[in-house]
């Protein structure tokens, strides 16, 4: 699939093959601070014994707008923002933000969609989506994320018991900066790493409609900092604004 800076584009991709591309929405010397800030994170959670570490020398570091102003910027992004009101419609909101890295050797995780947190029959349109910010680039070798175009359109999660869990697949690469927005209900996994020394390094924004249970609980864990730091927006994201009669308080939105 070809990168796209056009919003028409992006979300008729996202309707014929459950994915899209988009060409770097940032100025390179903020994508340069979010690697830096990443970078810095991954180690110090190394060097302090809390990095989340599996599948060898893969790394998620989870929560991260609590570990970094740098993050922010992503999260609300107006061009993945738009794309993402495509697919969740009026207040959808984020549901987590981490960082996901395919290191030297890590093997592949098993093939997915995203929503499986529901049960079926699945409506005919996504809960949830994602969106993938490329920090490096994404190559086949490097462990780049894995699809299965158009599986959106099957409305279920991969059927194991029948082998589904082994439908051929193809890496989605771009140059560090690109983001791949993707359905929650496109089959997905991360990539094996072959590469003696490269890192893939990745950030998940991950989001749900408005009346969906986000993934990380942002009322008992954000920071107070962050959230005097965020625009309206970004307090509408995180769940601070009231979707129709949910999210009142004391029977007021
Ligand atoms: O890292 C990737 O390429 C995909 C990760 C993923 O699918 C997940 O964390 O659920």
């Amino acid at each position: 699939m070809e990168l796209t800076d056009d919003l028409a584009q992006a979300t008729a991709d996202l309707d014929e093959y459950g994915y899209c591309l988009l060409t770097c929405p940032i100025p390179e010397d903020e994508l340069h601070a979010v690697q830096k800030r990443l970078a810095e994170v991954m180690q110090q959670e190394r060097d302090d014994g809390t990095a989340f570490l599996y599948e060898n020398d893969n790394q998620r570091v989870f929560s991260l707008l609590n570990k970094g102003t740098e993050f922010a910027d992503l999260v609300a992004n107006g061009a993945v923002f738009r794309v993402m009101e495509h697919l969740l419609g009026y207040n959808f909101m984020l549901s987590s933000t981490h960082a996901n890295v395919a290191g030297p050797g890590g093997a592949s995780m098993n093939l997915h969609a995203d929503q499986t947190f529901a049960r079926p029959p699945w409506p005919p349109y996504a809960l949830v989506a994602n969106s993938m910010w490329m920090l490096d680039e994404f190559t086949d070798a490097n462990g780049a994320t894995r699809i299965v175009p158009g599986s959106h359109r099957w409305n279920r999660q991969p059927d194991y018991l029948s082998g589904e869990g082994n439908t051929e697949t193809v890496p989605v690469c771009g140059p560090a900066g690109s983001v791949m927005v993707f359905d929650g209900r496109l089959w997905h996994q991360t990539g094996q790493n072959t590469t003696g020394g490269e890192y893939r390094r990745g950030i998940l924004n991950y989001y749900c409609r408005g009346y969906i249970r986000q993934q990380q609980n942002f009322f008992v864990g954000l920071d107070q900092a962050v959230l005097d730091r965020a625009t309206p927006r970004m307090r509408r994201l995180l769940g601070w604004e009231n979707y129709l009669s949910l999210g009142m308080l004391d029977g007021l939105p």
